[in-house]
C-alpha cells in the first residue's frame, strides 16, 4: 500500500498551493517517496470517518500502513526520518534542523496565520483598521530576526533540510500581502525554496487538483 494523505477536494486558494497538503507533497517529492491523495470535502473533514484520522477534522492526514499521522510538522519530520535528504546525520545538525521546523509552526507561523485570518475574516469588524497594524507588526517582529539570522545564507543551518521546507511553506503564505518586499533576503530564500524540483512537482500536483486541464 502506498503512502495516503489526503487533501481539498476543492482549495479555497483554487491552487495557489497555500493549503497545508503543499508542504506534505513537497517531504514526499524530497524524499522521492511516492504517495496516493484521496481528496475530501469540507463536509467530509467533519465527519466520523476522517475525525478518526485527524480529530480536528482538518487536511492533511498522512497513513502509511498502520501509521495514522496528522498535523503537518509531525508528518514532515516522520517522512525526514525515514528517508535521506531532509535532515542532516550529524547528530548536532539534525537536531537543529528540527528546532528551525519546531520554530516555522511554533514562532513564525502562528502570527501569520493570526495576520491572514485578520484580513479575510475581520475586515467587516469595526475595530479592524486598528488591529491590522498591530498584527502586521507581530509579523514583521518575527520576520526581522529571521532575515538577520539567515543573513547572506542560502538556507537557515547549511544545506537545506525539513526546517527549510516548513519554514518557506510557513512564508508562503506572506507573498501576496506585500509584507516581504522589506526582507529581499527572505524572498530571495522563499524563491529558492520554490525553485527546487521537488517544490515544482508538489505545486504542480495540487494545481492539477484544483485546475483540472481543460479540452
Ligand atoms: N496545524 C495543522 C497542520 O499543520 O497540519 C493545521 C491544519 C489546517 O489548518 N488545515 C486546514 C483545514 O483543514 C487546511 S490548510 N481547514 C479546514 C477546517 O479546519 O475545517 C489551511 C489553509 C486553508 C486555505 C488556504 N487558502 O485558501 O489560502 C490556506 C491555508
Amino acid at each position: 500500500m502506498p503512502i495516503t494523505i489526503t487533501a481539498f477536494e476543492r482549495s479555497p486558494d483554487g491552487g495557489k498551493g497555500l493549503a497545508r497538503d503543499t508542504r506534505v507533497r513537497w517531504a514526499l517529492e524530497e524524499a522521492g517517496q511516492p504517495y496516493d491523495v484521496r481528496l475530501v470535502s469540507f463536509r467530509a473533514m467533519k465527519e466520523p470517518a476522517h475525525l478518526a484520522l485527524h480529530p480536528f477534522g482538518q487536511i492533511p492526514t498522512y497513513e502509511d500502513g498502520d501509521l495514522v499521522l496528522f498535523e503537518t510538522g509531525a508528518i514532515v519530520l516522520h517522512i525526514a526520518e525515514h528517508h535521506a535528504g531532509l535532515l542532516p546525520t550529524d547528530r548536532n545538525a539534525r537536531a537543529r534542523a528540527i528546532a528551525w521546523m519546531f520554530a516555522a509552526v511554533n514562532s513564525v507561523e502562528p502570527p501569520i496565520l493570526e495576520f491572514a485570518n485578520a484580513k479575510l475574516l475581520e475586515a467587516d469588524k469595526p475595530w479592524h483598521a486598528e488591529r491590522l497594524p498591530l498584527v502586521a507588526d507581530r509579523v514583521r517582529g518575527r520576520l526581522s530576526r529571521l532575515a538577520a539570522r539567515l543573513g547572506k545564507a542560502d538556507w537557515l543551518d547549511g544545506a537545506f533540510s525539513a526546517g527549510d521546507l516548513m519554514m518557506v511553506s510557513v512564508l508562503l503564505r506572506l507573498r501576496s500581502s506585500g509584507i516581504l518586499d522589506a526582507y529581499p533576503n527572505l524572498a530571495a530564500y522563499i524563491a529558492r525554496g520554490e525553485a527546487r524540483p521537488a517544490y515544482q512537482r508538489a505545486f504542480a500536483a495540487q494545481l492539477a487538483v484544483n485546475q483540472p486541464p481543460t479540452g
